[in-house]
This record gives structure tokens, sequence and C-alpha cells, in this order.
């Protein structure tokens, strides 16, 4: 790949009186400050095609202002599209293990998140790694402060970098394989965040239709035909099964979930919210990794009105130290719950109380939030005959 740098007519040019100088002009200006520096690209602990392609496109123009990067997460990529995306693309990924040497960067790469979903931000801070640059579309956060910052409401990640590179901070050449890949790999990240472009506004379609000059449309094709597995199927199953739907929101607790089949949660959400008279969608499990457990939670909604960021915190609320336990961003949101002192149980009946305690409260508080009156709490009747529920006689006004 060539590294040689054209002057960036459009970018490059000094503003003249009081035009604002434009994000693109901000990041050369960045990385050609911290040129022949090595950088940390962090994404969330469970990438999206979204949070993949934006990283990707950061390390191609980074690339051409001398600055090598690494994607790195911690975390998994689980869903069936996601892999099949980086194994079609071939792009590179460092996944995180133990003992991995965070001091060999010089900076860090907030791509698609703010630091809050990546267990990576603490590592670094702790490595003594500042942030340089966060681009994100989510609610503004205050986790991390970064020399660059471009956070947006819009649709995807993926519009604003294909923004800088209409910009000319990296031309695309239909005749490189890599750039068509990186493009396609942006058309999938936007039409995943829209679904398939049905929610996506000016912005995001004209990405998309400068993208598709240079998109492999049969690539594409290939990497949205992979298969659900049987977990997610299965996930999904129950999803429907114990759904609980009042005033057009779809709620549904799944159980116990491994951590690699977390990502199974998001897809049964998107599942829900196919159902007729159904504008929100919310679908939570909890999750065990190694000796830890939570509580994780998708967010689904069609509804323009309501901001799932603000809802999910107005419902859930926050730690003791003031960090909320969810946020989204425009028709996704999620959540994660720590549980800390009652987890780690292994007792049957103490396990499917467990559940039935967080189903019961996670629901009550996502009721009162929508605004109807929770259901009185069974402490005789089975929920359901699953075998993932409880049927305990626990009440939850004894805790
Ligand atoms: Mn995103």
């Amino acid at each position: 790949m060539s590294r040689d740098r054209r002057p960036l007519t459009d970018v490059s040019a000094k503003p003249s009186g009081a035009q604002p100088i434009s994000k693109a002009a901000e990041l050369t200006a960045l990385l050609e400050a911290h040129s022949g520096e090595r950088h940390a690209i962090v994404m969330q602990d469970y990438p999206d095609p979204d949070a993949i392609s934006g990283a990707w496109a950061h390390k191609l123009i980074a690339a051409r202002f001398a600055v090598d990067c690494d994607i790195i997460y911690e975390g998994r990529i689980s869903h069936q599209e996601n892999l099949a995306l980086v194994q079609l693309t071939e792009v590179e990924m460092v996944r995180y293990s133990e003992g991995y040497n965070l001091e060999q960067y010089q900076g860090t790469v907030f791509v698609d998140n703010q630091g809050t979903t990546a267990a990576l931000t603490d590592r670094f801070t702790a490595a003594g790694v500042k942030p340089l640059v966060i681009v994100d579309h989510h609610e503004k956060q205050d986790r991390i402060e970064a020399e660059f910052t471009d956070i947006r409401k819009i649709g995807a990640t993926a519009t604003i970098y294909t923004e800088y590179i209409r910009e000319g901070l990296l031309e695309l050449n239909k005749s490189n394989p890599i750039h068509v890949k990186l493009a396609t790999a942006l058309m999938h990240g936007i039409r995943s965040e829209t679904s398939g472009l049905i929610r996506a506004r000016e912005e995001e379609l004209e990405a998309a239709s400068f993208l598709s000059r240079f998109a492999d449309s049969s690539l594409l094709e290939d990497i949205l035909s992979a298969k659900r597995s049987k977990t997610v199927m299965d996930v999904i199953r129950l999803a429907l099964e114990n759904r609980e739907i009042r005033e057009s929101y779809s709620i549904s607790g799944v159980g116990f979930l491994r951590s690699e089949d977390r990502d199974s949660i998001p897809q049964a959400a998107d599942f829900l919210l196919t159902e007729e008279n159904v504008h929100t969608a919310i679908v939570y499990g909890i999750i065990l990794k190694g000796d830890r457990e939570m509580v994780v939670g998708s967010m689904r909604t069609s509804k323009v009105t309501l901001n799932p960021d603000e809802f999910l915190k107005e419902a859930l609320g926050a730690t003791d130290m003031g960090r909320y336990y969810g946020g989204g961003r425009r028709g996704a949101g999620g959540f994660e719950i720590p549980i800390g002192f009652l987890a780690g149980i292994k007792d049957d009946e103490l396990v499917r109380m467990k559940w039935r305690l967080y189903d019961e409260l996670i629901k009550k508080k996502l009721l009162e939030k929508i605004g109807v009156p929770p259901p009185t709490i069974r402490s005789e009747t089975p929920r359901s005959d699953t075998g993932a529920l409880p049927t305990g006689g626990l009440r939850v006004e004894e805790i």
C-alpha cells in the first residue's frame, strides 16, 4: 500500500476568517503531529460491523501519516455476520490477552465507543497510554478525554469515516482490493446500524451512495448470508416465549447465557422488533464470564421520538459512583448491571431465585419508565415451562 501523501487540497487549506476548521482537517493536523508513532485503536468488547469498519478506516487513514495502528479488542466476536466480515475482508485485529504489551503504544484511538464499553480503557489508563482520538455516534459520555473528539448524533461511525474519506483523507481506488473491501465493510457498518438503510437519514444515504461506487456487492451478500447459529435460534425462541408486550414495548428476559453467546441478545431484540404493533424491544439475560456475572440487555426501537439513551438512564439509574447502567444512540441502546454479592451461586434453587429476582426487578423498572403499572409479582405460579426460568417462592418485597 502506498504511503505517499499528496496535498489534501480541501482539508489542508488554512481556514479563512471565521470559517470553522472541518473535523477532517483537525484529524489531519493531529495525525501529522503524531507522525511516526504507534497507536492502539480500541473497540468495544463485542465489536460490531460499525466498529470494525470504522477502526479499519482509521488504520488506513493513519498509515498515510506514518502512524502505525493496531486494532485491539477484549472480549469476543461471536455474531456470525461479524465473523464473516472479518474473515472475508481479512481485516487484522488483535484480541487482547493477559500479558499483551500495551506500553508499546503512544496513544489510544476510540472508535464507535467512548471508553465505557471497553475493558481495555482501564488497562490503557493503568499503562499510562493517553487517549488521542474519539470518533463516535453514541450520546456524549465523560469517561475519557482525547486531543481530538468527533462525536455526532448520527446513524453510524462508519458514516463519519466515510465523510473523512470523501474529504480527502484517503483516496479510494477501485482497483485496490483493500479499498474495495474497506468500502464494503463501511457499507455493511452503515447498513447494520440502520436496519439495512431503512432507518437511514440523509447522511447515511449519502455515505452509502458514495461507498456503492467502490463496494463489492457480492462480498456484501456473502457477509449478509451468514446463518444464525443454533444458540441464537434458541435465545430467540426463549425471547419469544417470555416476552411481555405493553404499550407496544416488547420486553423479554432469557435467563443465563455464556459469555460467548452474548451477541444473541441484540439479535433477539432485533427479532422481537419485527412483530406487528411493537415499536420497541428490550431483551436481557445474565451473562456468565468466569466467576463474574452481569445482567446484559439490548434495546431496539423504531419510534423516532424515543431516545434509548435517555430511556435506559432514567429507567435503570446509575451506580454509587454515578456511572449509568445503560446508554445508547439513535434507535438502539444497551445496559450492563454487575451482579456483585449474588454472583457465583451454584445451588440450583438459589440460581433460579436469583434470575427471578433480576428478571422481576428489571421488568418493574422498565414498566415504570414506560408508565404502566408493573404486574403483580407472582409468588407461586411458574412463569413458563422453558426450564430456564424459575418457579421459586421469592417476593421482591422480601429482599
Ligand atoms: Mn455504531
